[in-house]
């Protein structure tokens, strides 16, 4: 591996569960970790990177964040990345999610020309772009149909970066990323919302799982393979966006086998489908083709879906024997 140290890395979203991979990876490289995050958070400040407070609905004080911070590569990992939610919230999420990337950009594009070095940028991009999909597995050609304000406002970000790219010449691109999870991976998100609730329900925590459309199929994989993608297209001779997916697809109702069985748990007994946590517009099916970074950054996929799963089903028993103690003891978490 090259000795990079002295590259100083600025990370929006930092806070998130890819934010706190990268940081991790950047730093076991030798890298100077910079983060914005828009309130105080767990877990992350123990990676020891530099954290400013921000908000990328209020771009205000990121020219200033990006002077103290000085860096060589910009990672744009923030937004309101919840699909359900941007319904509720879909002008919240333009302003964070697409606007947002703009704010960013723009920010990188003024202290590239203020400190007379090339920064690179990297755009969090979402195969939740392809939407209605016309085309499977998905890659870099096919053509969007955003099915969510959330994907309406990547489509946008994604744009904006091509247009940096074209327009200024900038080295920025963006990782069309498909779902990637973990045991850091949020609550809210369906493969954490089911792996959290067997490990309760074994150990009798829980009752019962509300979920809404089971027949769901996503290409989920691994956030800390995902977020080697990422850097390496940083590292790439050319600015290009890429595809990083498994090429695997599972259903919601495979998501819950691999998780209720792996417990000994037959998931029919507990879960119950609700259909107000349906979406008004659903992506029924999606997976990715990821050749190009394969056969350009040398990047592959190193978990597969069923270890995935075991190893949040296992992250979750563990904070389930926890609770389960801290209520034997009566004490305050
Ligand atoms: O839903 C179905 C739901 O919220 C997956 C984000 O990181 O990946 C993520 O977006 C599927 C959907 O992820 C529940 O209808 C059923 O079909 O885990 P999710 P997502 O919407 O695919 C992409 C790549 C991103 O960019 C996003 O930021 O599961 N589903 N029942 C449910 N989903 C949730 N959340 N909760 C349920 O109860």
């Amino acid at each position: 591996m090259t000795e990079l140290t002295g590259k100083r890395a600025l990370i929006t979203g930092i806070s998130g569960q890819d934010g706190w991979y990268l940081t991790e990876l950047l730093q076991q490289k030798g890298y100077e970790v910079h983060g914005i995050l828009p309130s105080r958070a767990p877990g992350i400040g123990e990676a020891g990177p530099q954290l400013y407070y921000g908000d990328l609905a209020d771009g205000t004080t990121l020219d200033s964040v990006f002077d103290q911070a000085q860096p060589d590569e910009v990672y744009n990992l923030a937004a309101q990345s919840h699909v359900r939610l941007s319904f509720d919230l879909p002008i919240y999420t333009a302003d964070v999610t697409g606007v947002g990337a703009l704010r960013v950009l723009e920010a990188t594009r003024k202290f590239q020309d203020r400190a007379g070095k090339q920064v690179k940028f990297y755009q969090a991009s979402s195969s939740e772009m392809f939407g209605k999909v016309v085309e499977t597995p998905q890659s870099e050609t096919t053509p969007f149909h955003p099915r969510s304000p959330y994907a309406c406002a990547k489509v946008y970000a994604f744009w904006q970066t091509v247009n940096y790219r074209e327009s200024y010449g900038m080295f920025a691109v963006n990782g069309i990323l498909f779902n990637h999870e973990s045991p850091r991976r949020g609550e809210a998100f369906v493969t954490r919302k089911i792996t959290k609730a067997a490990a309760r329900i074994k150990l009798g925590l829980q009752k019962s799982l509300q979920l809404g459309n089971l027949e769901a199929r996503r290409d989920w994989g691994f956030a800390g393979d995902y977020v080697d993608a990422m850097w390496r297209m940083l590292q790439h001779d050319e600015p290009d966006d890429f595809v990083v997916a498994t090429g695997e697809t599972y259903s919601v109702r495979d998501c819950l086998d691999a998780a209720f069985t792996h417990l000994d748990l037959d998931w029919q007994k507990f879960v119950q489908t609700d259909t107000s946590l349906y979406r008004p517009a659903e992506v029924d099916l999606l997976r990715g083709d990821a050749t190009k970074a394969r056969e350009n950054l040398g990047w592959e996929p190193k978990v597969s879906f069923a270890r995935l799963i075991r190893m949040m089903v296992d992250h979750d028993l563990d904070l389930a024997r926890r609770e389960l103690r801290l209520q034997d003891m009566d004490l305050p978490e």
